[in-house]
């Protein structure tokens, strides 16, 4: 069987196991690691320093976000979003790995592919077609996340009467939209949108049936990592959700998930091998 990759620009990622995302956030107020890396300008070495630690502990791609999309967040201006993320996009460039933008802001991800960005992260999944418009121009890989309504509302009162099915619809449209947009199936990546527009059942019954999610033969990323559904369940706050999400990614990752995208990369990574050798029946088996 050949070996499943996404095509990300100049760049190739293989998905033959499980692959990590770590998270990056130049922003004052995201949810668990706000103010880390941004006080008035970015902190350039602290970034830096931070993206070597996660590649050596076995990230893939280093996900840079300069706009928090915690429900309540303060919406950023494109100006003061491309302030932040473009001195640490072109800083990162510099390094062997993919960098990818979280943004949903057409004008900020043209100015991020012109720099050579390899992965554009949608949290809106496309909604705006000129972010399409924008990927179908590039070769980068382009990620569309399911989220019901809108970041500063979207936790008020989320409401399905079939989550899997409609989160899988969207998905599903999105997709065909990319290609008919000339976006290949080996360019993208879907990702239901933990926490976005969801309760604990929702994101729950989601991660059960994250088979369900898969579209052709598309990969799936699934961003669970220190968000308030492990908060809920271990009953812990952000610092101490470290364990319940490497649980999370684990289960996700066994249950088809080819990238998964977290904020203690080392942890998960030591996690996932113990997968992978399981499921490789070629290692320890008599
Ligand atoms: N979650 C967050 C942000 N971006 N992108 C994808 N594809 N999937 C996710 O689940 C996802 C995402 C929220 O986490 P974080 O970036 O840590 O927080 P904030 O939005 O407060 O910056």
């Amino acid at each position: 069987m050949p070996v499943r990759a996404l095509r990300c620009g100049a760049r190739t990622l293989e998905l033959s196991t499980t692959r990590v995302m770590g998270v990056l956030n130049i922003t004052p107020d995201s949810f668990s690691d706000g103010g880390r890396f941004l006080s008035g300008r970015a902190d350039l070495p602290a970034v830096v320093d931070a993206a070597h630690a996660m590649l050596e502990d076995g990230a893939a791609i280093l996900d840079v976000g300069g706009e928090s999309t915690r429900p309540g967040a303060e919406a950023v201006t494109e100006a003061e979003e491309l302030r932040r993320v473009m001195p640490v996009l072109e800083r990162l460039l510099e390094l062997d790995t993919i960098v990818s933008l979280d943004t949903c802001k057409p004008a900020v991800a043209r100015r991020a592919l012109g720099a050579g960005v390899h992965l554009i992260n949608d949290v809106t999944g496309g909604r705006d077609p000129a972010m399409i418009d924008v990927l179908a121009g590039s070769d980068a890989a382009f990620c569309l996340m399911h989220m019901q309504g809108e970041p500063r509302t979207m936790q008020n009162a989320p409401s399905y009467a079939d989550v899997v099915g409609e989160v899988r619809r969207f998905l599903v449209q999105q997709a065909a939209a990319c290609r008919q947009a000339g976006i290949a199936a080996d360019r993208l990546v879907l990702d239901p949108g933990f926490g976005f527009g969801k309760t604990l059942v929702h994101n729950l019954t989601l991660l059960r049936r994250l088979d369900a999610l898969r579209v052709d033969d598309i990969a799936l990323l699934c961003g669970i990592s220190r968000k308030r559904m492990i908060g809920t369940i271990t009953g812990r706050p952000v610092a101490e959700r470290t364990v319940g999400s490497v649980a999370a990614a684990m289960l996700a990752a066994e249950r088809g998930a080819d990238l998964v995208r977290v904020h203690d990369v080392a942890a998960t990574v030591d996690a996932l091998k113990v997968l992978a050798a399981l499921q490789d029946e070629g290692v320890g088996s008599l």
